[in-house]
């Protein structure tokens, strides 16, 4: 397989379409993890997918040349990695009152430049800022998270790989619930490789209007993840996709849509049914 040749529909697609997968076994459940990976590679390449977006907990587990060479047999690229998983399974946040853990999580966080810098990925800043804990009051949380962010934006210049910071509903984390906290947090870090990553799925939770959340991120919009309201594959639940499209036309975007969805009722069927989605929703709305 490989090459250029798309499923037919795929041609007119604006945005090129990525489903994420998780590396490593996890807690997180809108990432399936990768069983057979050469398989399931096969499988997202034919479905007419242009990448694939890991979520990694630790870079170190990964075998970055063997997934290498796999990427470029199926022709797929790596938009971006997921962080959330040093959080989710190991506890490393980068507003933990133990100054210990703060620096284990932005360590965890240069070595993950690392990777993205040879994948050519964004690096996103999710779950990992962690959450307001115990004798930890919110200016305190910001001022360590701009200050970890400006930090990476530093190392991220050099190689250069762009970062984004992800609004997460407030069932998941208290720091940065919406598209106007993530961006006051990066007008105070001030770095032009530093934008904003919206979730359909917490968007929806979160944001008066999913359309204005979109035009106001503007041009600092570097990343989507589309999932709908139940975190299902798009078309699943009751999320009006339309008017996401046409806000993500007039903001002038070029990323992604990258599906973060729930591998329900399978892994297999919710790949289908995002190409799906993707083949009918994209062509009904061309550039
Ligand atoms: C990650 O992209 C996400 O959306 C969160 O729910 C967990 O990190
Ligand atoms: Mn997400």
């Amino acid at each position: 397989m490989g090459g250029s040749t798309l499923t037919p529909g795929f041609e007119r697609m604006e945005w090129p379409l990525a489903f994420v997968l998780s590396w490593q076994p996890t807690r997180f459940e809108a990432a399936a993890t990768i069983q057979d990976l050469e398989s399931t590679l096969e499988q997202l390449r034919a479905l007419g997918y242009a990448g694939v977006e890991l979520a990694v907990r630790d870079p170190a587990m990964v075998p970055a040349p063997r997934l290498r060479a796999l990427l470029e047999r199926y022709g797929l690229r790596v938009p971006a990695i997921g962080t959330g998983q040093a959080w989710v399974e190991e506890g490393l946040s980068l507003t933990h009152p133990d100054v210990a853990v703060r620096r284990a999580a932005l360590a965890r966080l240069e070595a993950h430049l690392e990777l993205a810098a040879e994948w050519g990925s964004l690096v996103i800043i999710g779950l990992i800022r962690g959450r307001l804990m115990a004798g930890v009051d919110r200016a305190r949380a910001l001022e360590w998270l701009s200050e970890a962010v400006a930090h990476l934006a530093d190392r991220a210049a050099a190689y250069p790989v762009r970062l984004v910071l992800e609004p997460l509903n407030r069932y998941e984390t208290d720091l940065l619930n919406t598209v106007e906290e993530a961006l006051s947090l990066i007008e105070r870090v001030g770095q032009p490789h530093v934008g904003v990553l919206l979730d359909t799925f917490h968007a929806n939770i979160e944001e008066a209007s999913l359309d204005r959340a979109i035009a106001r991120a503007g041009e600092r919009l570097f990343h989507v993840h589309i999932a709908d309201s139940n975190r299902w594959a798009p078309g699943w639940g009751h999320l009006d996709f339309e008017p996401v499209l046409k806000a993500l036309r007039e903001a002038g975007y070029r990323g992604w849509l990258s599906a973060e969805v729930l591998p329900q009722p399978s892994r297999e069927e919710a790949m289908v049914q995002v190409a799906r989605w993707a083949r009918v929703a994209l062509n009904r709305f061309p550039a």
